[in-house]
């Protein structure tokens, strides 16, 4: 039977509301002021996010979906070679692109168990019961952890070989030096003969880019505006909702997405968590997301960096977005 472990538990039993209330106090102290994107994830925004990836033009899950579907038997033989393995999800959420290799896995009769992990335990637990039903015959370790202590806890619990998967160009939220850091740590849990396929979405028209980050039914901008809503909720804020606007920026030379959230006006937020208040000047931003986009160079270049071997690269027919297999 399936089994979930939750690693975002502290030993008393409460959850990191102390660090999170930190992190805001700082990134709102700061000038430029900022949040950080690792917060968007509570349950609502997990919703979002899915809701994000069917929007017409957010096109990275359907350009990696349509590779996955292209390349899923290579994929597959690549990673069922060396026999029995751990298949990790690394940032699974509802793993809409893993089920097609674990549809193909399983069709092929391949030997391996499926460890997603995610810092959603709500997507985690309901990914869970999904499997159970839909794949009964996978045995499932769902890990709700963030990616550093879920990679030393897989380091430590799977003894077997490891395929990573660190899909869906969730890379691109890190500064590009901490994803090379972060990559770098993925090798490092991993031992020689693993493998690692990372999706990266490759630069391309700024046009397209900046679309799929400003969507006209305006999902992505309650995305955004979630993290100040889940910010009330769990650190005792008041930030009136209608006094901040997503605003999002690419910039074509570093290829970068960002997001921000403008204040419309002059205004002070009291966070009950920190008992402090903030200002805010009139169209002063905070900075929340970046998402970086790659060249197939500089995507090579990084896993290399990082000590792995590069295999090969999956792309979609529209040569948009990349699956990058290495090898440890
Ligand atoms: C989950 C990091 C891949 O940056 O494209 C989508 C998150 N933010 N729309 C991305 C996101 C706004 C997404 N990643």
């Amino acid at each position: 039977t399936n089994t979930l472990i939750d690693l975002s538990q502290k030993t008393d039993g409460s959850q990191d509301r102390a660090a999170f209330a930190k992190d805001v106090a700082e990134g709102l102290s700061q000038r430029p002021k900022k949040l950080s994107s690792r917060y968007f994830y509570d349950a609502n925004g997990s919703r979002l996010f899915q809701q994000i990836m069917s929007l017409p033009e957010y096109y990275l899950t359907r350009a990696e979906y349509s590779l996955l579907q292209q390349h899923r038997a290579a994929m597959v033989e690549a990673f069922a070679a060396g026999g029995f393995f751990h298949l990790v999800d690394l940032g699974a959420g509802d793993a809409m692109k893993t089920k097609l290799l674990l549809g193909e896995l399983t069709k092929k009769g391949k030997d391996f168990d499926y460890v997603p992990l995610d810092i959603s335990g709500a997507a985690m637990r309901e990914l869970s019961r999904d499997l159970q039903q839909t794949y009964p015959e996978i045995y499932v370790q769902a890990v709700v952890a963030e990616y550093i202590t879920g990679l030393q806890w897989l380091g430590q619990h799977l003894p077997k070989r490891k395929v990573v998967l660190f899909l869906g160009s969730n890379i691109g939220n890190f500064e590009r030096q901490e994803g090379q850091k972060f990559i770098r740590q993925i090798r490092q849990h991993l031992q020689p003969g693993d493998l690692f396929l990372l999706g990266v979405d490759l630069t391309k028209d700024p046009a397209t880019i900046l679309a799929a980050y400003n969507d006209a039914s305006g999902v992505t901008a309650a995305f955004n505006l979630n993290l100040l809503e889940r910010i009330n909720r769990e650190l005792g804020g008041n930030f009136d909702l209608d006094a901040f606007s997503h605003f999002p920026l690419y910039d074509p030379q570093e290829g970068v997405m960002h997001s921000f959230l403008v204040s419309e006006r002059e205004q002070e937020v009291y966070l009950e968590a920190t008992q402090a208040r903030y200002t805010f000047a009139a169209w002063e931003a905070i900075h929340t997301e970046s998402s970086h986009k790659y060249t197939l160079q500089q995507a090579t270049d990084m896993g290399r960096t990082a000590g792995f071997e590069f295999v090969t690269s999956y792309l979609d027919e529209k040569g948009g977005f990349a699956d990058m297999l290495f090898k440890a």
